[in-house]
């Protein structure tokens, strides 16, 4: 990590991600995401970094958040919602501002439908959690802070 490394981490939460404990529990599990916020910033500053975070059910507030991280965060967790199958501008935006990245999925996508097999958001992050439910953003930000600090390349 470089001196001038910001000690902060950004937190994408796509569409829809706002009903989390609200609506199919049998999917996604009863937490809210307030709780997602919550277990993230405590992963986080258990390694000394802050955390900005961020949900929206429009792609380009999101293309936004994403761009502002360039200036002042050292990486970005997404969950990308529905998203992560459809959006070559959501990629794109990871692509461009060059920040590690780490995807993570709630339900384990590959036990789901087809459509939710492919990830276009898949080959521009080095950390990917997927199906350990809302744990398993957490687990996002330990691996995330290893590729930052250098302990790991992904
Ligand atoms: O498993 C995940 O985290 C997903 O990213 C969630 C997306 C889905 O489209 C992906 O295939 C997998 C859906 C987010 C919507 O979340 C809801 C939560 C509660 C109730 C309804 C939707």
């Amino acid at each position: 990590m470089g001196v001038s490394t910001p000690r902060r981490l950004l937190l994408v939460n796509g569409p829809n991600l706002n009903l989390l404990g609200i609506r199919e529990p049998g999917v996604y599990g009863h937490e809210t995401l307030d709780d997602v916020v919550r277990i993230a910033t405590d992963a986080a500053a258990s390694h000394g970094f802050e955390m900005r975070a961020v949900q929206s059910n429009h792609e380009g507030v999101l293309i936004d958040a994403i761009h502002a991280a360039r200036e002042d965060c050292a990486g970005i967790v997404i969950n990308p919602g529905g998203l992560t199958h459809t959006s070559v501008v959501l990629r794109d935006a990871l692509s461009g501002v060059a920040l590690p990245v780490a995807e993570v999925h709630i339900s384990d996508v590959y036990a789901r439908e087809p459509f939710r097999h492919h990830s276009y958001v898949h080959d521009v992050a080095a950390v990917h959690v997927i199906g350990e439910g809302v744990p398993g953003y957490a687990y996002a930000v330990n691996l995330l802070v290893d590729v930052i600090t250098g302990r790991a390349d992904g």
